[in-house]
């Protein structure tokens, strides 16, 4: 089943809005496999949004990112990596369907306050980039036969 690596960002968390995102993807019916709060170092920052290296927005995006704890995650289910990003909404609030997160408490994409993969490789790279291996909980849930065909 798909992974998809999923962080609140500093002003989620600032905002007081982690219990609101996880509320949001726990209804959807995906699984948590994975959950840590924390500070991001400049080097993970750096790795993370290496992608981004050389744009206008790359310094302020990095100082936000490291400004504050965040919390990163790993959600799983099928078609996780579509599911979690349409329930995220596009990276520009104003451009975010109504009812994402991002719509529904964002304003500039600078402080669009989550991140999560757009790719299932991607999902996978950030995973291992996030997370050692030990980290990923294997658990059977008892919804999973109602929620997973
Ligand atoms: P997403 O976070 O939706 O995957 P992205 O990977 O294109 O978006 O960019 C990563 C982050 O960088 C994004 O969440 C906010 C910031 N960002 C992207 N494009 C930007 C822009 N044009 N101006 C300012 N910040 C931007
Ligand atoms: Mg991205």
């Amino acid at each position: 089943m798909e992974k998809s690596f999923v962080m609140v960002k500093p002003d989620g968390v600032q905002r007081g809005l982690i219990g609101e995102v996880i509320t949001r993807l726990e209804r959807r019916g995906l699984k948590l496999t994975a959950a840590k709060f924390m500070k991001v170092s400049q080097e993970l920052a750096e790795t993370h949004y290496e992608i981004h290296k050389g744009k206008p927005f790359y310094a302020p995006l990095i100082k936000y990112i490291t400004s504050a704890p965040v919390m990163a995650m790993v959600w799983k289910g099928p078609d996780a990596v579509a599911a979690v990003r349409q329930t995220m909404g596009a990276t520009r609030p104003t451009e975010a369907a109504p009812g994402s997160v991002r719509h529904d408490f964002g304003l500039e994409v600078g402080r669009n306050l989550t991140h999560a993969s757009d790719s299932v490789e991607n999902g996978k790279a950030e995973v291992a980039l996030w997370f050692d291996e030990s980290e990923l909980v294997e658990w059977g849930r008892s919804i999973d036969p109602w929620v997973f065909e």
